[in-house]
Order: C-alpha cells, then structure tokens, then sequence
C-alpha cells in the first residue's frame, strides 16, 4: 500500500515570521513528499510493500531506510512545531526537563548546543531512553526510533530546513525553534505516552 504526504497540521504560512511559507511550501511540498515519492518507488511489489513505516524503518538499511526514515522525521518535525509555539512545557514533562536539565532555559542552550554541533545534515532531538530524558542528535536520516529511545520533540537541522529564511545561521534557526515554534503539547503527549507506557 502506498504512503501518502501527509498533511501539514496547520496553514503554509502560519509560522511566520519565525519559518515562512516560502520555506514550509519546499520543505513539505518538494523535499517531504520526494521522500514519500521515493519511498513508494522502493517498496512497490518488494517484502515491504504491506509494512508500516515504522516497521519498514527497522527493518531495512541503505536506501528505503533514508527515504522511510525521512518521512517519519519530517511527519514528527511538522508536529513539533505550531502556529504561536514556544513558552514553557506543563505537566510531568516540566518537572523532567527540570530535574534532568536543571531549569528551561538549560535545556533550551543544551538542545541547540547540540543542533549546532551535529555536522552536517541531520537532527537533534529530545527523547526519552528508559527511564531518562536526554538530548540527542542524528546524522542524515537516521532516527531514535532504531536505538530504542522514544522521540519526544525534534528540530531538522539540514540547511533545506532553513536556508531560505535564516541563510547560514544555523544557531538562530534552533533559537527560534526553541522560542517561537516549539510546540510543547506534542511533546509533552510524546512524553506522557512514555511515561504510562513504562508505568504499566
Ligand atoms: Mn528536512
């Protein structure tokens, strides 16, 4: 069965100013649905061609990995962000990101510290890994969902993501991410699936 693009979560130009919907029309538009394109293009009549994606993405490498893996991410980053975001985080995942960071603001120069210095192409993510929440980045297309850990939040760092509107410069990127596009309600979801999931 094929994939389909799924849809943004809200309007192209919804995140302005912080990520236009110059940016948001490519990046979803060309670069998200090239991966959906390529994706189908791998799996038609092969052993995957009936598996979900996640299920496609831990059990493949090389090639339908990259484009599996990228249609996961991108679906997970469009759902990381939304129209007014940024704030603080409520609930159990305040209180984790309090006890394991030490405060927000911490958390928030630890996660761009790392976006910052993932080389090149990739991701930087905050997941839950057992018990513990940490930060971690990922080259290209791979994904935290192969190691185990539960992604709660993430940020694309590859420069499609944000060469339009910020050139060069990545670590503004991640701070407006961080303060104006993050949305702490997915993630604290994410979070609290964890939390219950391990509680049972
Ligand atoms: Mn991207």
């Amino acid at each position: 069965m094929a994939f389909e693009l799924p849809p943004l979560p809200y309007a192209p130009d919804a995140l302005e100013p912080h990520y236009s919907a110059n940016t948001l029309s490519f990046h979803h538009g060309k670069h998200h649905q090239a991966y959906v394109t390529k994706l189908n293009e791998l799996i038609d009549g092969s052993e995957h061609a009936d598996k979900s994606l996640e299920s496609i993405i831990t059990s493949s490498s090389g090639g339908l990995f990259n484009q599996a893996a990228q249609v996961w991410n991108h679906t997970f980053f469009w759902n990381s962000m939304k129209p007014g975001g940024g704030g603080a985080p409520s609930g159990a995942l305040a209180e984790a990101i309090d006890s394991t960071f030490g405060s927000l603001d911490a958390f928030k120069e630890k996660f761009k510290a790392a976006g910052v210095g993932q080389f090149g192409s990739g991701w930087v993510w905050l997941v839950k890994d057992g018990g513990e929440l940490k930060i971690v980045t990922s080259a290209n297309a791979e994904t935290p969902l192969t190691e185990g850990q539960v992604p709660v939040l993430t940020c694309d760092v590859w420069e499609h993501a944000y060469y339009l509107d910020y050139q060069n410069r990545r670590p503004d990127f991640i701070q407006s991410f961080l303060d104006n596009l993050v949305n702490w309600e997915f993630a604290a979801a994410n979070y609290d699936d964890v939390s219950s999931a391990a509680a049972e």
